[in-house]
């Protein structure tokens, strides 16, 4: 059973990443707006896409920032997609 649901998930993220532009990076989190589905991150290059800023960033689904607040490091992804570049991932790096 273990086995076929990494097997879904595998092939779900090779079919992702063949089909949508994103790139990945790390950054600090200056605020979060919006209830969440917003965050103001201060972010470092993304490679061959954008160089470091502060800018903000919507969250694919706003429970992606549970957990997240303001001064914690992060590395994240964002995606293409219809409407601009939102977060489809995040995480929490280094610290307590
Ligand atoms: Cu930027």
């Amino acid at each position: 059973m273990k086995k076929l649901i990494f097997g879904i998930f595998l092939s779900l993220a090779l079919c992702g990443s063949a089909s949508a532009e994103s790139h990945t990076t790390t950054g600090v989190i200056e605020h979060v707006e919006n209830n969440g589905i917003t965050l103001v991150i201060k972010h470092e290059d993304f490679p061959d896409f954008m160089g470091a800023m502060t800018m903000p960033f919507d969250l694919l689904d706003s429970a992606l920032s549970d957990g997240l607040k303001t001064g914690d490091r992060v590395k994240f992804t964002i995606q293409k997609t219809d409407s601009g570049y939102p977060i489809v991932k995040i995480s929490k790096i280094g610290g307590s």
